[in-house]
């Protein structure tokens, strides 16, 4: 089977040429670098091909938003400070259907189009699912016909590298616009000014005839905008992710030395260097940078800024506003919409109080993906003050006017206050702030939007139980099957008879009795094993390790967390390692433990964890008497290009995190829908996986989140009784200090053992026999290949609902409301 046959069907659009492709890629070779394809480096033919490819994008972007300002249509401004896009030639092809007669045009030059796609940086402008979920979500809107932006920052450098020295995680810089970005378009015509600091003077203004704020002694910066396009399937829509850099206002020139303006030129250059340099490396865990703040406001003042303008250009009634435009807030981060579309509403478009609140909260919803008490972002007020003095006073009037009506529906109850308030004990609550002023709430798997009403945002719930609401996350199957997994792909196609899934995911359903075929089975577990072989090259590659492609792929990759409890996975391999040392004939199917994980820079236990992962592989991978049987593989730096080759080849998809703590996770489906079985607990999203799939064909595991937060409520549980009461963990966990993994040193994993014997706030000790037990199951089921392959293919068939089209629809349907916008 050929790798590119799945995708590229001919385009509904022009029909493709390639030979003037092929002239175009020539061309850019030579009027770009003055070279030839034989002189040529590889990442100056990757350029000389995204260029050609972005020129067959320019029409359609063109048309498409020539088409929206016909119409006039409501878009959607999906405001977040992350986009995990990964890299975008190959898709940006497969949604212009034109990836296989590309792939076609440089095997005629000699070039594979897997190497040349392999030369393009990830965007990692994104840290983990969070910023993974927008990227999808901006693909699926432009697949779908939805007029949308995505707006963030053009970090200069995104999420760094990961390099494992000596088994720890070393951070290297992201440097992913060093041979420049050929996809984007610098707009500096739509640059916006942003001010920070200073002061606040009022000032009677005798035109209007009353009072005007203004900011005065501030630092300032240009916001410059790049567009991104966003390619969608098959539609000639292309929307744009809009990513703003900053440049210093003032320019070094001889001029301003005559001005005496040479020290504000060096403050504005470090200013705008400084708030773009960096995408802060945290996955659920606020940090409290004013820097971050500063990043923050950057980007919301100026998308705000400009789509005001936007408006006004071709409407003259600013209360129409809510009509045609919506905010989505990703998460807290960008909350600072609120209080500043009421600072333009109020001071710049001249409105009451009143009308800009109403207009404000017409305009914005809020989306929220975390219950993690570390990641909820209180800004102090100084701080806030300080850098956002004018934002601030507005902060201070929403908070007084809400604080009003709760003392009037719940008179004397000082608990509704301390809950609810904006304002409390010195801190802008940024989550409040959200909830009082948007129209929506929404989390981001059923059983998370349970907790958050039940629970977490009990008292809001109550207040105004008419804006929350549930949308369950998705991913977009154009990356994550249609690329990814190419051969997987053309076997649905063929057996459905028709590629239609490709935009309208539920239609795997028809892949179902397939299960019960002896043949498609057989043909299944084929391009798994392929997939195998590709990852296990990539590994050889990578990592210089060699893997067993007949054992099972047991796979646990996402973002290093305490609550996603790799440690509880590499606890219970030194387990199992232990198991196979005392008894070397007892029954085990050979399996390949498989991890990657980025750790925030500044996460110790995190840290730690990596290393002990590493450590238990160099023990595990170095001895002969156990090779035959399992081997341990840390794959240096998980990202999105990397994770596509991944999904397509696991068996066995872990998703352990802690009852209640994983919001919805986006992995889970990814494995899902390439047909791994999850082994997971009733957490976040796995729960909707099993209702899809039937609990006979996943393995579930450990406490419920109800029991968890039971347990919270009585301030946890004694995990050193079962450390004194089950021999098999007490081993494990006395090998992390007696120097079995760390050379005879007994501290390097110290810490680890102690947080698990004082606290195991996580619930390993408590869950650990249940894991064993159901990864027990599981490695007995793969002996199975009838009953396991059947399975895989009921995953694979089931997961229809998790695509991020229906996400969309849900998100259009419920807060949204826009219309569909078809080009000719
Ligand atoms: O958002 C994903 C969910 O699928 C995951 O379960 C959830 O953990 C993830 C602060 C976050 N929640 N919160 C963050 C990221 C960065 C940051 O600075 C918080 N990430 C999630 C998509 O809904």
């Amino acid at each position: 089977m050929s790798d590119i046959a799945a995708v590229g069907e001919k385009s509904v659009f022009e029909p493709f040429d390639k030979e003037a492709f092929k002239k175009e890629i020539l061309n850019n070779i030579k009027y770009l670098f003055r070279k030839t394809p034989e002189t040529a480096s590889q990442q100056e033919i990757f350029q000389a091909v995204a260029y050609a490819s972005k020129d067959m994008i320019i029409d359609e972007w063109l048309n498409a938003h020539k088409e929206y300002e016909k119409q006039d249509a409501k878009t959607v401004y999906y405001l977040s400070m992350e986009f995990l896009m990964g890299r975008a030639l190959g898709n940006n092809l497969i949604n212009l259907c034109c990836y296989k007669e590309v792939a076609e045009v440089l095997q005629e030059m000699g070039l594979d189009i897997n190497v040349v796609e392999d030369q393009e940086p990830d965007a990692a402008l994104g840290n983990g699912g969070l910023g993974r979920l927008a990227a999808c979500f901006i693909e699926s809107l432009s697949t779908l016909n939805y007029p949308a932006y995505g707006c963030t920052i053009r970090y200069k450098y995104g999420m760094f590298k990961q390099q494992i020295v000596n088994g720890e995680q070393v951070e290297i810089p992201d440097d992913w616009l060093k041979n420049g970005n050929p996809f984007e378009i610098k707009r500096p015509e739509y640059s916006q000014e942003i001010k920070f600091g200073g002061y606040v003077r009022i000032e009677y203004n005798e035109k209007l005839g009353r009072n005007v704020y203004v900011q005065d002694g501030y630092q300032s910066v240009m916001a410059v905008p790049y567009d991104l396009p966003v390619v969608g399937y098959n539609n000639g829509i292309v929307n744009s992710l809009r990513i703003w850099d900053a440049e210093p206002l003032v320019q070094f020139n001889l001029d301003s030395f005559d001005k005496g303006d040479y020290q504000k030129a060096v403050e504005q250059e470090n200013l705008a260097k400084s708030i773009v340099e960096v995408l802060y490396p945290n996955d659920n865990h606020y940090s409290g940078k004013e820097l971050r703040l500063k990043q923050q406001y950057f980007f919301v003042s100026a998308s705000l800024q400009q789509v005001i303008k936007k408006f006004k250009a071709t409407h003259d009634d600013i209360h129409q506003l809510p009509d045609k435009v919506v905010f989505q807030l990703n998460d807290t981060h960008p909350t600072v919409t609120v209080p500043e579309l009421m600072r333009i509403l109020i001071d710049e478009e001249n409105l009451e109080w009143d009308d800009a609140w109403d207009i404000t909260s017409r305009c914005c919803a809020y989306t929220n993906h975390t219950i993690m008490a570390e990641a909820l972002e209180k800004w102090p007020v100084d701080l806030f003050m300080r850098l956002l003095p004018r934002v601030y006073q507005i902060v201070e009037e929403i908070n007084r006017r809400f604080l009003i009506q709760v003392e009037e529906k719940y008179p004397n109850q000082y608990d509704k206050i301390r809950n609810m308030a904006i304002l409390y004990e010195g801190q802008v609550r940024m989550a409040n702030m959200a909830i009082i002023a948007g129209f929506s709430v929404n989390g981001v798997a059923r059983l998370h939007t349970q907790i958050l009403e039940e629970r977490e945002l009990h008292d809001f719930y109550e207040m105004m139980p008419e804006k929350f609401n549930n949308k369950t996350n998705g991913i977009t199957q154009r990356r994550f099957l249609l690329h990814a997994n190419p051969l997987l792909a053309q076997w649905v196609t063929d057996k459905l008879g028709t590629d239609e899934w490709i935009t309208n995911l539920p239609l795997l359903k028809g892949l179902a009795p397939l299960a019960d075929d002896s043949r498609a089975r057989k043909e299944f577990q084929e391009i798994k094993y392929q997939n195998k072989l590709r990852l296990a090259k990539y590994i050889k590659e990578h990592n210089g390790i060699d893997i067993n492609p007949d054992s099972i792929f047991d796979v646990q990759v996402k973002r290093l967390h305490e609550y996603k409890r790799q440690l509880m996975n590499i606890m219970h391999i030194m387990y199992l390692y232990n198991q196979l040392k005392d008894n070397p004939d007892m029954k085990f199917y050979p399996t390949t433990f498989i991890f990657g994980a980025k750790a925030a820079a500044g996460y110790k236990t995190a840290k730690q964890t990596i290393k002990l992962i590493n450590a238990v592989a160099d023990v595990i991978n170095n001895d002969p008497a156990v090779n035959d049987k399992m081997k341990v593989v840390f794959i240096e730096n998980y990202c999105v290009s990397n994770a596509e080759i991944i999904f397509a080849a696991s068996n066995v998809s872990e998703q352990i995190s802690t009852a209640s703590k994983e919001a919805s996770g986006t992995g889970n489906m990814k494995f899902m829908l390439n047909g791994a079985i999850t082994l997971g607990t009733m957490d976040g999203a796995n729960v909707e996986i099993v209702e899809e799939v039937g609990s006979e064909n996943a393995f579930i595991f450990g406490m419920s989140s109800d029991e968890v937060m039971g347990y919270e409520a009585n301030g946890g549980y004694n995990p050193r009784e079962i450390y004194e009461q089950d021999a098999d963990i007490h081993r494990v966990m006395d090998q992390m200090v007696d120097g079995t993994y760390s050379n005879g040193d007994t501290e390097t994993f110290r810490e680890l053992f102690n947080s698990l014997i004082n606290q195991d706030v996580y619930f390993i000790l408590k869950d650990f026999r249940s894991y064993a037990e159901a990864r027990a199951k599981i490695n007995e089921a793969y002996r199975d290949s009838k009953a396991w392959n059947r399975m895989a293919i009921l995953n694979t068939a089931c997961s229809g609902k998790f695509s991020s089209d229906r996400t969309i629809e849900e998100y259009v349907r419920d807060i949204w409301h826009l219309k569909k916008v078809f080009v000719k």
